[in-house]
């Protein structure tokens, strides 16, 4: 009995060093100390022997499966770790493999530009004003002197909302131009006044290179006692020169539109040329810039200032078509195309 159980303690013990994987593993463990497994069956036999045999051989047989249980316990961490290692040996990671980089979106051109607008503006004190895009027919014409009979009401094409503002301020539209602004903040500010108001505007327009029927003007107005219009060309030329980087030099022609009195187009010299003439600029040195001129007396009572305390000057003028100056842009219509290709050059 005691060279059966030496010779099974031995062979146990070989096989268990000899095996490769878990399962092998499990399998000796079967073997020998399973239900029916070697050393199970002697320990069964047991009660069969002498009184005299029993306790030596019960002793060794315990010996034994103690033994041989601290060398499965063994061999299963040993075999397990040496599985992690080759499990993190397929998944090798070089980490000086230079990373994949996240794309971060940037501002568009247009907000990039009308952030530099607002900035040199604000340090000349103007404040930054906001208004409706939906607007009512009275804020958009009738109170900016464009009674409903007007022709000038044929000079921007309107797409209407089929709803009523209300009873007193006619049906609501699009709004056609940041100009309605100008009468909002009269009436909720008064005299002095000194704003500039960037937005986006809405026109009824067949698209080309040059026209949108979505695009973004900027309106400015300065109220005051004793405003002509060299505040005007002082204020214009300082903006354009420093948005531009250098001398601009501007030009008023005149213009007609009914909230301004007298109106004016104002004109600044081609920056590409330096006013010798080119194609840009129809060989004039010139390149029109916008609409401007003394606010007119009822639009001044439309927004609650008194006309005989007061006067001023007002301009509005599409931003867009700076942005497109700025970077040399040729369609306006890939600044709201989502084309991503051309959006990631600025
Ligand atoms: C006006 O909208 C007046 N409210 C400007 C004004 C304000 C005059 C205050 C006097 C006092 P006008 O319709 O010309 O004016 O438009 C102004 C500018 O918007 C134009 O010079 C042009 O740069 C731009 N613009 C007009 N229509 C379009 C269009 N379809 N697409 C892109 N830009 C346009």
């Amino acid at each position: 009995m005691k060279e059966l159980l030496a010779k099974i303690k031995i062979q146990a013990l070989e096989e268990i060093g000899k095996a490769q994987n878990q399962d092998k593993l499990y399998q000796t463990q079967v073997k020998y100390l399973g239900r029916k497994g070697e050393l199970t069956l002697i320990m069964h036999g047991l009660k069969d022997l002498s009184p005299e045999e029993k306790p030596a051989a019960g002793k060794m047989c315990n010996e034994i499966k103690v033994a041989m249980e601290a060398a499965f316990d063994q061999k299963r961490d040993q075999l397990s770790a040496s599985e992690i290692n080759s499990k993190l040996n397929d998944a090798w990671i070089d980490v000086t493999a230079p990373g994949t980089p996240y794309k971060t979106g940037h501002i568009h051109p247009l907000s990039q530009v009308q952030q530099e607008v607002e900035n040199i503006f604000s340090a000349m004190g103007f404040a930054i004003m906001d208004g409706p895009e939906v607007e009512s027919e009275y804020f958009n014409f009738e109170s900016l002197n464009v009674p409903s009979w007007h022709p000038a009401r044929d000079m921007q094409d309107t797409f209407f909302v089929n709803q009523e503002a209300d009873k007193k301020h006619g049906k609501l539209v699009l709004r056609t131009q940041t100009s309605p602004v100008q009468i909002r903040t009269m009436q909720k500010y008064g005299a002095p006044l000194r704003i500039i108001v960037p937005g986006r505007v809405f026109r009824n327009e067949a698209t080309d290179a040059r026209h949108e029927h979505t695009f973004n003007q900027v309106e400015g107005l300065l109220i005051d006692k004793d405003i002509s219009l060299a505040h005007l060309k002082g204020v214009m030329e300082e903006f354009l020169t420093r948005l531009f980087g250098k001398p601009t030099k501007i030009r008023f022609r005149p213009g007609y539109f009914p909230f301004v009195e007298p109106g004016l187009e104002m004109d600044m010299s081609c920056l590409l040329c330096g006013e010798k003439g080119c194609r840009v600029c129809k060989h004039t040195g010139w390149l029109e810039f916008m609409g401007a001129g003394m606010v007119h007396p009822n639009v001044l009572k439309a927004g609650g200032i008194d006309p005989k305390q007061y006067q001023g000057w007002a301009f509005g003028f599409g931003l867009t078509r700076l942005v497109m100056m700025r970077y040399g842009i040729d369609d306006i219509r890939l600044l709201h195309g989502g084309n991503l290709r051309f959006l990631e050059q600025f």
